[in-house]
């Protein structure tokens, strides 16, 4: 039975006495947020609803920079920094050298490009692969040949040279006080060397503090 069938049988002073303590019980929950306001516009919501829906929306926002910043930590977590990670240091720092028609630049850990001095778009010679090494012949101080085994950074999957392969470069380190490009060379078409010096590759590496301090650690002192 619902209650208006149950209201023909009341007296009329119980049945305004019921719908005054209705009515007061539905302004305390419309005023507290609980049920939304009838009379007021139709698409207004309770300011409570609203307020946790964007409590919400930050919260969500959040969630989503922190996973972001998880992910970047695991995948420099699962880069390969070298043995003792003595090339960690070296991320993010860039390097340039003017050569003919180009300055070209490498970002430790990252990519390698070469962009046209006389303006238009850099264009990348490979992006980081891995840590390698080559062999070079040199002369020994007792004037023999001898084989000397180099780290090496591997660029690769560069821009697509015309009629040819993706871009590639081949970093090699010398031992050397600054980071600093010394030469490039393209010695087949789109696949590059550079000679690299920096102090990370010397003898007690970077383990013994070796590394120089990045350029705006440089200005600051
Ligand atoms: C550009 C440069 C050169 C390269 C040619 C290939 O000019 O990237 O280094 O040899 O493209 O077309």
């Amino acid at each position: 039975m619902t209650v208006y069938a149950l209201a023909a049988y009341l007296p009329p002073s119980f049945l305004s006495f019921i719908e005054d303590k209705v009515n007061t019980l539905k302004t305390f929950l419309e005023e507290n947020g609980v049920l939304a306001k009838k009379d007021t516009d139709s698409a207004s919501e309770p300011k409570a609803v609203t307020e946790a829906r964007d409590r919400l929306r930050s919260s969500q926002q959040t969630l989503e920079e922190i996973r972001r910043t998880l992910s970047d930590h695991k995948a420099d977590l699962e880069k390969d920094y070298g043995t003792a990670s003595i090339f960690r240091a070296l991320k993010d720092v860039c390097i340039s050298k003017d050569s003919g028609e180009y300055e070209y630049e490498h970002c430790f850990m990252d990519a390698t490009r070469q962009k046209p001095k006389k303006g238009g778009a850099a264009v990348t010679m490979g992006r980081f692969v891995r840590i390698g090494s080559v062999s070079s012949d040199e002369l020994s101080e007792t004037g023999e040949i001898v084989p000397v085994q180099k780290t090496s950074l591997e660029y690769a999957n560069g821009q697509h040279c015309w009629n040819g392969p993706a871009r590639s470069t081949t970093v090699i380190l010398e031992c050397g006080e600054n980071n600093e490009i010394l030469k490039v060379m393209e010695e087949e078409k789109c696949v590059y060397s550079m000679i690299v010096t920096t102090p990370a590759v010397c003898p007690g590496g970077e383990a013994e503090g070796n590394v120089a301090p990045r350029q705006s650690e440089k200005d600051e002192l």
